[in-house]
């Protein structure tokens, strides 16, 4: 049966497939995956790579943003929802979309680090598609960190994919992605400080939209305010808002060497 649902997901364009058993998912921090699918069993792990184009840009534009994001997300939620409705079909199983970022669960415990509903590196790495690099990424051989992951949690008692072993790309790498994070949003002991990095990775995000509407109301004149509204910082917010999500700074995943002998390099 595994191997039906790895074919067909590479049918619909998925580049790697793995599963893992909810028995061998391990994520202290994130939630019981039984609050989204009661009848859940184990998740389908999808990769999607971006196009080749993505990370080749001189300068950081916008314009970047369909070449490694957009496109992917969206291939990427087409391919899951008809694997999705074809395990539904074809073999009686519920499933539900694990997104690839956004939308998260926004309460007090979680609106400044947020939680996705399933931890998709610790999914990835359980399951043999990746590692863990020192960038906190999970690393394919095939793609380094360069993949956007998909899951389909779903009903099935489906045997998990053995973790890989003999991949170490870390061991021998000469780029230092911690110390050269330009957030230094790198712990000692191996985690990323969200909003040390969301200031450079998304800096039109909303807590600097927050900034720019605190500093809007603070002006003495309405012929301020308006000023401000008619910049093109006040257009950059609006556009990422429109946009859902701009990233910037991508060093760690930019720059890393893992994979780049694979089919991204
Ligand atoms: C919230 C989130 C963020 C937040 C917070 C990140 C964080 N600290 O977890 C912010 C906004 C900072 C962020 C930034 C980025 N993100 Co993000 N993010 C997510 C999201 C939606 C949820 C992650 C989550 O639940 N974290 C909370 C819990 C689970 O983390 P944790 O238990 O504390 O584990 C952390 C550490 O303990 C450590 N860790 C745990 N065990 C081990 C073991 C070892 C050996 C090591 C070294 C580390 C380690 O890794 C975790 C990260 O800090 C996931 C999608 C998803 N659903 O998984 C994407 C995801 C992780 N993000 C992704 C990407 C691409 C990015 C950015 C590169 C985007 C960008 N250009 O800015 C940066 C990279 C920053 C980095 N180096 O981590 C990809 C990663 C792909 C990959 N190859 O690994 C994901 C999987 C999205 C996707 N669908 O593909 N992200």
């Amino acid at each position: 049966m595994k191997e039906v649902i790895k074919t067909k997901a590479k049918e619909l364009g998925a580049d790697l497939v793995s599963v893992l058993n909810l028995k061998d998912y391990r994520s202290p921090r994130s939630p019981n995956p039984l609050r989204y699918l009661p009848s859940a069993q184990s998740i389908v792990l999808l990769a999607f790579a971006p196009l080749a184009g993505a990370y080749r840009y001189q300068d950081n534009t916008w314009s970047k943003m369909p070449s490694f994001l957009y496109s992917v997300e969206s291939a990427g939620n087409t391919a899951a929802y008809h694997l999705g409705r074809f395990m539904e079909r074809e073999l009686g199983a519920e499933s539900f979309l694990v997104q690839a970022h956004r939308p998260f669960e926004i309460n007090e415990e979680t609106f400044r680090s947020p939680i996705g509903s399933i931890s998709l590196r610790h999914a990835a790495v359980q399951s043999g598609l990746a590692v863990w690099g020192k960038n906190t990424l999970a690393l394919t051989p095939q793609f380094g960190p360069r993949v956007m992951y998909l899951g389909l949690l779903n009903s099935l008692d489906l045997p998990s994919d053995s973790p890989l072993e003999g991949y170490d790309p870390c061991s021998t790498c000469q780029y230092d992605c911690r110390a050269t994070c330009p957030g230094k949003a790198f712990t000692e002991d191996g985690r990323v400080l969200s909003h040390r990095c969301v200031k450079v990775s998304q800096p039109n995000d909303v807590g600097n939209f927050m900034r720019f509407l605190t500093e809007m109301a603070e002006k003495p004149s309405v012929k301020e305010r308006v000023e401000m509204l008619k910049s093109p910082r006040f257009f950059r917010h609006l556009q990422y808002l429109q946009f859902f999500i701009h990233y910037h700074c991508d060093n760690c995943t930019r720059y890393c060497p893992g994979g780049l002998q694979g089919a991204s390099g």
